[in-house]
């Protein structure tokens, strides 16, 4: 059970209204349009078990395909047998590089600037690698086939950490990379180094603090997968696979395969969860696809669980160093920050290309500092690739988790309320639009509001008080306070900030209002669980005055979408929300010629009423009509010299990003004796602008917590010094289940987007985004009065036992109970 608290100085919609472009307000009318907890559509189909899922997907004669892996992170292939894989019964084919080599189908583009094995032409790079795939009748027999095939060897010394990979005499990952010699990737670097360096030296105040973001894993509940199909009589290739991209999936294959594009159809059926997994392209598409192909029927591969854990993109993985400059009494003058990035085989981290670091040089957060400076490194390492993409918006998590940490480190150094630093430093309400000092042009903020609320629903105070009585009485249980008052950037996003492969970014939507006054809506971006189907028909209800059951949102199929970017950072409501919300508004501008021949009067007197969803002649509000009335018309009875018909397409190209925000409290216990940590409150309140659906949004805060909390506690990928990957499966990759979640409070304010036509900013990675370094603070804060400066990622009760330790503050179970038999009071009890 959670509850929902409102700012009540706060009205939707409020800041619009004080200037700046005019967010809409949304008329509460019950056909479900803006601000409305409609149900979600999509939800019907889940709960009774028909969802769509790529395993679903099942073809006349289709073959199945599993890969042969590398037990190996570092290894020279000398051969490769798949004679008695071949002898199986079933078994149709066994692929090596040398196969893909004849169709040019070997390597792939990754969305950074890499190339990586479709399967292992030479060298295998990191454990679980895909050295092979055999191709059979039946799953069971490929997975059968795949362990007869013989692979022999030449096993070589691997490096798994990112220091040791930059050593002079480390051994070099990536030979395949001309006239590479090290396994450095590249440097980068952001801000003003010598003006952040003179402050540094001129502030009464310094702190520093080496922090690990580790490892993680995204964990969707649908492992990837594809359903590869080629067509020779239509020569056309359709590929059923989990899709975050579809489109731009369609362009990575036709760059790939030759495949002219507009003979290539990538359908993304329902996708059971993506958080960042299947943003990138992984070699199992592209060899259920060249298989397919190849053998000329469809071909299915579905991967196990743990070679999702173990092959698919990874997060994370940043060694950084904050510091931060401040006057004595808590003005930040600047923060610095050095990072050592593991990007893992190949670079195939998903981010704009302009960054190479991602959004993380927005680091500067929710605070107005003058001077700031980041210089990083990332290099290959013998792990799994990727590196950045897991509800993250590509590195801003790692950015929130620094600052936010860093402040309360500060707060410490200078013995006061972290409440106040972050109040003396916020950028102000009417500073914005903000340029922050590494050149994010911040939409809209009302960052002490958001906090003031936290503190409120959190009783903060009170917590304070209790805090102190608990140290006086040196209880068994500490009690520590954190918080996190993080800004998001997300809406991927104007060409100045983001493109991918040159390509500026944009999103797109189509509506089609048919003759019976019915809509298919169809959207460049997709779902895996966010509830587009429902958020985005909302909008058009919202624009054109319907009801959300008249309109079906379509989403993840190339052959029918108009060509959009995909939904990662957030960016389905900021871009294709925009899109959806112009198109809807270029179908009421045609719909107005419409209004105005069926109400025979000028169109110059029609006027839009988005209470009622109707356009009425001005001063004759009962001469009226919906455009449900009018759909007939655009079709039958249209105006001379208008074109028939009723639908627009739009392809929306943000002017900027959006900055949503949020403050997060958290409430924790430490157990002195078992380092065990308990959430005794946990509020979360989250500003996205005008909100389209509550409910959808509480939904998304409620599973980003979690899996904030999961990145705090439990997950970590670890892997051993053969780079073996020892947290390669769910016994040993901990989540966190019901049990380990406590109870959440979660608010919001609403500060709209000035420059969106809805007002409304992305939310689904804040709460992810927002809640590691709260958890982290909170911990913290329970031991600080002891000098704890900091405990690492995942603070499970071994790290916290230890740091309690340290500080003095562990409490001996054996001493205890020595207590206690002494006292007489444990037989008793
Ligand atoms: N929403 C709203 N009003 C707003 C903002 C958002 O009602 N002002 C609604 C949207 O309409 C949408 C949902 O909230 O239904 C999330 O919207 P948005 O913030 O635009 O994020 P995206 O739809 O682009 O989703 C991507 C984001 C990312 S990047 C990850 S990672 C993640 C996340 O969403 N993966 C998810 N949430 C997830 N939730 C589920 N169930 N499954 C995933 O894989
Ligand atoms: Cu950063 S994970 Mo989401 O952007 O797909």
């Amino acid at each position: 059970m959670s509850s929902d608290h409102e700012n009540s100085a706060d009205t939707e919609y409020q800041h619009a209204e004080d200037g700046g472009p005019q967010p809409e307000k949304h008329c509460g009318h019950g056909r479900g349009g803006m601000g409305e907890e409609v149900r979600r559509k999509e939800d019907q189909r889940f709960i009774t078990g028909r969802g769509n899922y790529v395993d679903d997907v099942k073809k006349p004669g289709m073959l199945h395909c599993e890969l042969v892996r590398s037990p190996h992170a570092h290894a020279r292939i000398e051969e490769i047998d798949g004679s008695r894989a071949m002898d199986m019964d079933g078994v149709v084919a066994v692929l090596t590089a040398e196969d893909l080599l004849e169709y040019d189908l070997a390597t792939m583009p990754t969305l950074m600037d890499d190339t990586q094995d479709v399967l292992v032409n030479d060298k295998v790079k990191f454990q679980s690698q895909e050295v092979a795939a055999v191709i059979a009748e039946d799953r069971y027999v490929a997975k059968d086939g795949a362990e007869k095939v013989d692979v022999t060897y030449d096993v070589l010394d691997p490096v798994v950490d990112a220091d040791d990979a930059l050593e002079d005499d480390a051994p070099l990952i990536r030979e395949d990379i001309e006239d590479k010699e090290d396994n450095h990737i590249f440097d980068w670097e952001t801000g003003d180094e010598e003006a952040t360096a003179q402050a540094f030296e001129e502030a009464d105040v310094t702190v520093e603090e080496e922090m690990f973001y580790q490892r993680l894993h995204p964990a969707p509940i649908e492992t990837c997968g594809a359903v590869g199909d080629y067509d020779p009589g239509k020569d056309k290739l359709t590929v059923h696979m989990t899709s975050q991209a579809p489109h731009i999936h369609r362009t990575l294959f036709a760059q790939v395969s030759g495949i002219p594009e507009h003979k290539i159809r990538i359908v993304s059926p329902d996708v059971g969860g993506g958080f960042g997994n299947k943003v990138p392209i992984y070699p199992g598409y592209v060899v259920a696809a060249a298989a397919s192909y190849v053998l000329e029927q469809p071909v299915k591969w579905v991967e196990e669980r743990s070679e999702n854990i173990q092959t698919t993109g990874f997060a994370r993985d940043y060694d950084m160093t904050g510091e931060i400059a401040a006057t004595e009494d808590g003005e930040i003058l600047a923060v610095r920050t050095d990072v050592l990035a593991n990007h893992g085989a190949y670079n195939a981290a998903a981010q704009p290309s302009k960054f190479p670091a991602g959004f993380f040089n927005i680091f500067t957060g929710s605070y107005d500092i003058d001077a700031a400076y980041a210089s990083l490194s990332a290099a290959y390492t013998n792990t799994a690739p990727g590196g950045i993409a897991y509800r993250c918006s590509f590195r801003v998590t790692e950015a929130v988790y620094l600052i936010e940490r860093m402040v309360k480190v500060l707060a410490d150094e200078l013995e006061v309320d972290p409440t106040e630093i972050r109040r003396k430093n916020f950028i102000q309400p009417e500073q914005f639009p903000y340029e922050s000092p590494t050149g994010w042009n911040y939409d809209s903020g009302d960052y002490e509001s958001a906090l003031d609320l936290a503190l409120e629903m959190a009783e903060y105070e009170e917590y304070r008080e209790e805090q102190q009585r608990r140290i006086e009485n040196d209880a068994d249980k500490l009690l520590g306070i954190g918080i996190s008052s993080f800004t998001e950037v997300v809406g991927a996003g104007p060409g100045k900030t983001c493109d991918i492969a040159g390509v500026e970014m944009f999103d797109s939507a189509e509506i089609r209002i048919h003759p019976t006054g019915k809509a298919t809506v169809r959207v460049g971006v997709q779902t895996q669980g966010q509830g587009h189907e429902t958020t985005f028909a909302q909008i058009v209800a919202e624009e054109l005055g319907m009801d959300v059951d008249d309109i079906v949102v379509e989403h993840g199929d190339t052959d029918t979408d108009p060509y959009g970017l995909g939904t990662y950072g957030s960016r389905s409501t900021p871009v294709a929300g925009a899109a959806t919300a112009v198109a809807s508004r270029k179908v009421r501008d045609k719909a107005k010629t419409i209004a105005a021949n069926e109400l025979e009067a000028d169109e110059g007197d029609i006027e839009w009423d988005r209470e009622s969803g109707e356009f009425h002649v001005a001063g004759a509000p009962d001469r009226s009509i919906t455009i449900t009335e009018i759909a007939a018309g655009a079709y039958m009875n249209n105006p001379a010299g208008e074109e028939p018909g009723l639908e627009a397409v739009n392809y929306y190209d943000p002017p900027e990003m959006t900055y949503p925000f949020g403050s997060y409290v958290v409430v924790v216990e430490v157990d002195r004796e078992t380092g065990e940590v308990e959430f005794e409150k946990f509020v979360a309140v989250d500003d996205c602008g005008n909100r389209i659906n509550p409910m959808v949004i509480e939904g998304q805060i409620h599973g980003g917590l979690a899996q904030g909390i999961g990145t705090a506690m439990m997950e970590h990928v670890t892997y051993d010094d053969n780079g073996n990957v020892t947290g390669g499966d769910f016994m040993n990759y901990l989540l966190p289940t019901a049990m380990e979640i406590p109870e959440f409070e979660t608010g919001h304010t609403v500060t709209p987007s000035p420059h969106h036509p809805i007002g409304a900013k992305g939310v689904g990675e804040s709460p992810t985004v927002g809640s590691p370094p709260a958890i982290v603070n909170a911990v913290v804060d329970a031991m600080a009065h002891a000098g704890v400066s900091h405990v690492e990622m995942p603070m499970t009760p071994d790290v916290v036992w230890e740091a309690l330790d340290e500080a003095g503050l562990a409490q001996q179970p054996a001493a205890n109970l020595e207590f206690e038999l002494e006292s007489g009071e444990a037989a008793d009890d």
